[in-house]
């Protein structure tokens, strides 16, 4: 297994417009993101991924860019950038930005031109396509955001293809000219010295010719005509030979999709593709078959096979990127641990995890002292376009009661995962002196990064301790994972293996007191306890049938 920079790093994501505002007009910026850097340089992580800062209109909170070479005038200037790429390089750390490139925004010059004439040479730089014969959309396809994929437009009397909002236009890979020109944008942000991509819904741009619908249908989901399609490895192939291949950078694509046999496509060494991929599978674990919306509980059993399978799927081939949240997900410690009974505890098992398991981890803002899902008492506290989209179509055109669809908001909404950074107990949690462009949550006043960081036992610093355990011991990156205890119902516990080093991870994955029972061939008689969620562990402590305590996490080298 080759090394490599990507793969012993921890990333940490910033969502910029929720991160930190210095400016007071209540949206978060880059040179307040600046002004945070030492606080990532004490945490001790090593790359950063920003979430789009190019210009865009926000539809989408800017994963709809209209200027791919510029920065978005709410976060300031090409000079802020700049400024923010050389501190974060002068504190040893790398920049990785967000490429969005299965669409852009409606109000990018080269959509304009397209929309203007069925003759313009920016014409097929989108998927147009006229009325069925019916006189409806071309195909039946919805939106990830809701409703039909397509929208008419009446100065060519065509319709375009949009897998998410109406303002987020697919752009069409099938065109050369239109993939010269985002491997020629990717190449002015290598050359300005940024250290890798985070590539948006990447598998989605290779679309089945024909654009097929799916059944009969008025609307259906053509995920199966849209995710992983027939040419992806071809253009990924080609960004490859074309741009990755000339730097020395990391990449990441987001595979909505994306099954553990496609991911070892994508990601095998000798694949020229990219280094790792974001996978849904272990994010649909709460999902009924209606989809995220249709919330359902969660087991132990459901996560770890997920988990299980991609950490031996990619064993040899590929690699894995670990995420519990992200800024689409609700918050972890809520979702996954339980942030009202055991906040701490049960945030400290999930870092555990996360930073135990093979692959790189990603750390998303604020989860690293605990920030939570939030309950705004009224549809118009929320922002995210896909929740909008959702309450006006379930609650508004389906009639299902207010309170069953805001019940599906608060545990699934996106916004959990975007209201302002809480960095201490001043009003808005020091985010912002204005108002911000969503309100904080209340709990900013006890769950806050200066709290955390004046107390030693807090999440903040279990997280430091983590990763400089990362830094310590090649084992963690490195090392061969196996899964002990396959069908216990509240305990995951694993080893990892490398050069004859022996590790041994126990979770208690909730708030009962299960007894660990550890398995013969493991019944070594000296380890050392590397850490523990709980800090009065006696590391001499007999392991062989331990009591574990609610969300108690272990983890020993045995020799
Ligand atoms: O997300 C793609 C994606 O699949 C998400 O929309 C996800 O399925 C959904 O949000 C789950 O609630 C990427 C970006 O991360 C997201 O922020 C953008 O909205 C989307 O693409 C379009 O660019
Ligand atoms: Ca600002």
């Amino acid at each position: 297994m080759k090394k490599a920079f990507w793969k012993e790093a921890v990333v940490y994501q910033i969502y910029p417009r929720s991160f930190m505002d210095s400016n007071g007009d209540g949206i978060g910026d880059l040179q307040g993101i600046a002004s945070k850097l030492d606080y990532l340089k004490e945490l001790g992580v090593d790359v950063i991924w920003l979430s789009p800062v190019f210009k865009s209109p926000n539809d989408d909170n800017g994963y709809d860019i209209s200027d791919y070479r510029d920065i978005m005038d709410e976060f300031g200037t090409m000079a802020d950038w700049e400024q923010l790429l050389e501190g974060i390089h002068g504190r040893g750390m790398k920049l990785m930005m967000d490429l969005v490139v299965n669409h852009s925004s409606d109000e990018h010059a080269w959509f304009m031109e397209s929309r203007s004439s069925k003759d313009s040479p920016y014409r097929d730089y989108y998927i147009w396509r006229p009325a069925n014969e019916k006189g409806e959309e071309p195909n039946n396809w919805v939106s990830f955001f809701g409703g039909s994929a397509w929208q008419y437009d009446e100065a060519t009397g065509e319709y375009f293809l949009h897998l998410f909002s109406k303002k987020q236009p697919d752009l069409n890979w099938e065109n050369p000219t239109l993939r010269k020109e985002v491997y020629d944008m990717m190449t002015f942000w290598l050359d300005k010295g940024i250290d890798g991509f985070r590539m948006d819904v990447i598998n989605c741009i290779s679309k089945t010719p024909g654009l097929p619908s799916v059944g009969e249908d008025r609307y259906a989901w053509g995920g199966e005509h849209f995710m992983n399609g027939p040419r992806i490895h071809e253009f990924l192939q080609e960004m490859n030979r074309e741009v990755l291949s000339k730097y020395d950078i990391m990449t990441v694509g987001e595979m909505p999709g994306a099954t553990v046999d496609q991911a070892k496509l994508y990601t095998g060494e000798d694949r020229g593709e990219l280094n790792m991929v974001f996978q849904f599978e272990h994010m649909d674990v709460d999902s009924g078959p209606g989809g995220k919306w249709d919330v359902r509980p969660w087991t132990l059993k459901g996560l770890r096979d997920i988990l299980h399978k991609w950490q031996v799927g990619l064993e040899h081939t590929g690699w894995n990127s670990l995420y519990l949240n992200n800024h689409d997900q609700p918050r972890m410690v809520s979702r996954f641990g339980d942030a009202e009974r055991y906040h701490k505890e049960s945030a400290k098992m999930l870092a555990t995890l996360l930073h135990t398991l093979k692959g790189t981890p990603y750390i998303y803002q604020g989860e690293e002292f605990g920030m939570t899902n939030v309950k705004f008492p009224s549809i118009n506290d929320y922002r995210d376009i896909e929740t909008l989209n959702m309450y006006r179509e379930h609650h508004i055109e389906q009639g299902k009661p207010e309170a069953q669809t805001m019940a599906s908001i608060y545990a699934k909404g996106r916004d959990n995962a975007r209201t302002p950074m809480q960095w201490d107990a001043s009003p808005n949690g020091g985010f912002t002196t204005g108002t911000p462009w969503i309100a904080s949550n209340p709990n900013y006043v006890t769950i806050n990064a200066e709290q955390s960081i004046n107390d030693p036992d807090s999440i903040f610093h279990y997280y430091k301790k983590l990763i400089a355990l990362r830094k310590q011991h090649a084992i963690i990156t490195y090392g061969r994972y196996e899964l002990i205890l396959p069908e216990h119902d509240e305990i995951y516990a694993y080893t990892r293996e490398l050069d004859g080093e022996l590790w041994l991870v126990m979770l208690n994955f909730f708030g009962g007191e299960p007894v660990f029972e550890l398995p013969e061939h493991l019944a070594h008689n000296a380890r050392e306890l590397m850490i523990s969620s709980y800090d009065d562990v006696d590391a001499a402590q007999d392991i062989r049938h331990l009591k574990l305590r609610p969300y108690e996490a272990r983890v020993y080298k045995l020799t």
